[in-house]
């Protein structure tokens, strides 16, 4: 058996490591160092300056709960915006929907996008799909430009350390609402609550000052920090945390059913607390 393995800090007192067969690529683009390699327990996995993003045994879990979430809980996502998502798992699950006209997607590092068609094809599987309209541009940027209006936002980034990091700002919300319907919603996905706790209070009460309604919903993602990864959801009108009346579920899941979506609402006390 191969006797690699990388290895990801996650705090400095606690990292985890992956047995990998190979290599498969690497590289320095403008924004980040990208690599992918071929783990022994996860399939392929995509590293982005040295935090997994994905792997290909376990996105469909983060994939599924950051769009269907909204897709289901919104009556009618017709204009969808996602920020980041350079590996277009959320675009995938995005384009399932009937409902959905028009999708722009909105992503800085082209190299990503690249490195997913070339190493993860079922993940990339929709940069054809005739709806979509793809800007390589800086979220940032594009958020205060006229776009929109959008029913539903997604913003699918890495930590907020590096690239990202503008990408937890309430200036940046406050943008996001601006781009969004009377009924609009905006799902982010908000880090660790118990590793990167400061990360996600931050998120909440940065989405909290500029929206009507803020919820926050948890799903376990194996590869990334142990225990529940959080996704927070500013809305202006509809709530979040159920099927919408009329709205059905596009086909057959892997991870998300509307039990699993209500469920994903209820918090443990230590999160809940986290946000009074
Ligand atoms: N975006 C969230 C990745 C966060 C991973 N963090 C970490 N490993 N420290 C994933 C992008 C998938 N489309």
């Amino acid at each position: 058996m191969s006797n690699f393995w990388i290895y990801e800090s996650h705090t400095p007192g606690y990292e985890v490591r992956w047995r990998i067969t190979n290599i498969l690529h690497q590289e320095t683009t403008p924004y980040q160092k990208l690599a992918v390699v071929e783990t022994t327990e996860w399939g392929k996995a995509l590293i982005l300056d040295g935090a997994l993003q994905i792997s290909e045994r376990d996105e469909f879990i983060y994939h599924e709960m950051i769009a269907h979430v909204p897709m289901l809980s919104h009556p009618q996502p017709n204009r969808v915006l996602i920020i980041g998502g350079g590996d277009g798992g959320t675009l995938r699950e995005v384009a399932r929907h009937p409902e959905l006209q028009s999708v722009d997607m909105v992503e800085i590092d082209e190299r990503v996008i690249e490195a997913s068609k070339r190493f993860f094809p079922q993940v990339a599987s929709s940069f054809t799909d005739k709806r979509l309209n793809l800007y390589i541009a800086d979220g940032i940027e594009f958020a205060r430009g006229n776009h929109g209006p959008y029913d539903v936002i997604i913003v699918d980034s890495s930590d907020p350390v590096g690239p990202a990091e503008p990408l937890f700002t309430v200036d940046f919300y406050r943008d996001l609402y601006n781009l969004m319907d009377e009924d609009g919603m905006v799902v982010v996905q908000s880090e660790s609550p118990l590793f990167f706790a400061d990360y996600f209070k931050n998120v909440y009460s940065n989405l909290k000052s500029v929206f009507q309604l803020v919820q926050v919903y948890t799903a376990t993602i194996p590869t990334y920090v142990s225990g529940p990864w959080s996704f927070t959801v500013g809305s202006k009108k509809h709530r979040a945390d159920g099927i919408a009346e009329g709205r059905s579920i596009p086909g057959p899941m892997k991870y998300y059913n509307s039990s699993i979506h209500k469920a994903a609402f209820a918090l443990p006390e230590y999160i809940r607390q986290m946000l009074e």
